[in-house]
């Protein structure tokens, strides 16, 4: 039997599984969904699916895949019904299937692919029931300078899309047409509202929206400048890459095949800006917080657990930790993660209540059920650094505070992009600039002369901190360490010689 209306009922009654209990056939399609992966269908869509249970059926989801097919081929068949399985501790336990919680969503009641028909995609998003377009397209679909967060213009996919506009490939290319194509029918703006990893995202998206507009045409600009809305966001909920394994498991607790269920933890945080150009479903009924400012949260957050599993991904993966819950079990890596949190990353934060937040995040990390790839999180470097580890570096480089963890942290990151760990395992680099990345990591054996080669790669490391002295000596001095001693050791080392200038300092380490 597969997942799919049909069955929905028979899925129903198994333990630990709930189904939507409305009618999905009344639904109608208020929301328009960029990228659909993984964390889309465990995260907003889960918001999503309760708001519509509150009683509201304006905001069922069309998903669209921007390049690949899979997605929509796997849930197509099954009426766009998928699982999200989440996984506790105890899941990880040998009756794991058991204490499981399984929640079929209904939310989803269309899936299309980009390159297939462009057309339908516009249509969806032009369509005066749709009042919001999310995005998860992940950093790089932005097609922007992570540095300095401008618009590419020379971008493939922004060249494109400026001279094929009916055609687009790109999110930005999508969204402006759509609304071109509203302001043409006399319908005001759906609201652009990014659920991506990016620092400020809503301005972040304003800004390329808008650039992008101009170049097409500056009126068009002007009216998404003067009735769009783009709010910021934070989104927070781990998602890690579901495993045949995982497919087996659920389709025996379902009773029923799920093609592509989606993996993830109790935890889930969604902040939304409140600044929506329409309606919105009342996700505040159902767990997010609207609040005025999300700057605080989404900082926090993007420096506290996007910094962390960045600098846990690069320094596990060199020691040769597969998982996220194997690296933070070792006890030099918990203690590095946890002292950076506190020393390095909180007092560039305004957010309430920092220490608690550290160790629920120490908490999220240690989840043995999750088995959190470290190599999933390490990919797309590039475009992750920028906000995750090198702004905190600049906010501590300007205070003139300590920053050795940080720049540690981004040495592991040159030793990472090597492409073999310690033990001699070779694992792909997966990253838009890959090949120049990984050039810079084996130019030389020299550690001055690496990262001279990788601070020329401006677009990560901007024009300013390749000129401070400190900083280039920092990450000379652990890469250096790194490459003698290995990663563990070089830990060891770095904190021996903390707590050495901190007693000479006359103060706790
Ligand atoms: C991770 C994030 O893959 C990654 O880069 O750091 O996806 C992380 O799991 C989420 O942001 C958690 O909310």
């Amino acid at each position: 039997m597969k997942l799919s209306n049909n069955s929905l009922a028979a899925v129903g009654i198994q333990k630990n599984v709930m189904t939507p209990q409305y009618a999905r056939d009344q639904l109608t399609p208020g929301i328009v969904h960029l990228g659909l992966g993984a964390f889309h269908r465990a995260h907003a869509a889960v918001y999503t699916d309760r708001a519509i249970a509150e009683g509201d059926p304006r905001w069922g989801i069309i998903g669209v895949s921007l390049r690949q097919a899979d997605t929509r081929d796997a849930l197509a068949p099954q009426d766009n019904l998928y699982t999200v399985a989440i996984r506790g501790p105890s899941a990880a336990r040998a009756d794991g299937a058991e204490r499981e919680q399984l929640h079929v969503v209904g939310a989803l009641i269309g899936t299309l692919v980009a390159p297939e028909s462009p057309q339908a995609v516009l249509a969806a998003m032009a369509d005066a029931c749709c009042h919001i377009v999310s995005l998860t397209v992940t950093e790089k679909g932005y097609c922007h300078d992570p540095a300095t967060r401008a618009l590419r213009m020379n971008h493939p996919d922004i060249v494109h899309d400026l001279a094929h506009p009916d055609a687009p490939r790109s999110a930005i290319g999508f969204i402006v047409r759509a609304l071109a194509q509203r302001h043409q029918s006399g319908l005001r703006p759906f609201t652009v509202l990014s659920c991506d990893n990016l620092p400020s995202n809503g301005h972040t998206t304003r800004g390329l929206v808008l650039t992008f507009a101009a170049a097409v045409d500056p009126e068009l600009a002007r009216w998404i400048d003067a009735y769009g809305a783009f709010p910021n966001a934070m989104v927070d909920r781990i998602v890690p890459k579901t495993t045949e394994e995982d497919r087996l498991r659920i389709a025996s607790s379902l009773g029923a095949d799920d093609a592509w269920p989606v993996m993830t933890e109790p935890f889930s945080q969604w902040v939304i800006e409140d600044a929506f150009a329409g309606p919105r479903p009342r996700w505040e009924s159902v767990g997010v917080s609207i609040v005025a400012e999300v700057e605080p949260y989404e900082n926090a957050k993007l420096r506290m657990l996007n910094g962390t599993h960045s600098s846990l991904a690069y320094l596990g993966s060199v020691a040769g930790y597969v998982t996220v819950d194997e690296a933070i079990a070792d006890v030099a890596l918990a203690n590095f993660i946890a002292a950076m949190m506190q020393e390095e990353i909180e007092p560039t934060l305004s957010r309430p209540k920092l220490p608690e937040y550290r160790t629920a995040l120490l908490n999220r990390y240690r989840n043995p059920a999750l088995k959190h790839k470290l190599q999933q999180i390490a990919m797309d470097g590039s475009q992750k650094l920028p906000q995750r580890l090198l702004g905190t570096i600049r906010d501590r480089l300007a205070a003139h505070a300590p920053c050795d963890r940080l720049c540690f942290a981004v040495a592991g990151w040159l030793r990472y992009l090597a492409g073999k760990d310690e033990k001699g395992e070779a694992y792909p680099i997966s990253d838009p600039l890959a090949e120049q990345l990984h050039a810079a990591a084996i130019s030389s054996t020299d550690p001055e002369a690496q990262i001279a080669a990788l601070l020329a790669v401006r677009e990560v490391f901007g024009d300013d901190l390749p000129g401070n002295p400190q900083f280039v000596a920092a990450l000379t001095r652990h890469l250096r360490s790194i490459s003698q001693l290995g990663v563990i050791a070089a830990i060891g080392a770095l904190e021996a010689q903390r707590g050495q200038s901190a007693a000479n300092a006359g103060v706790p380490a």
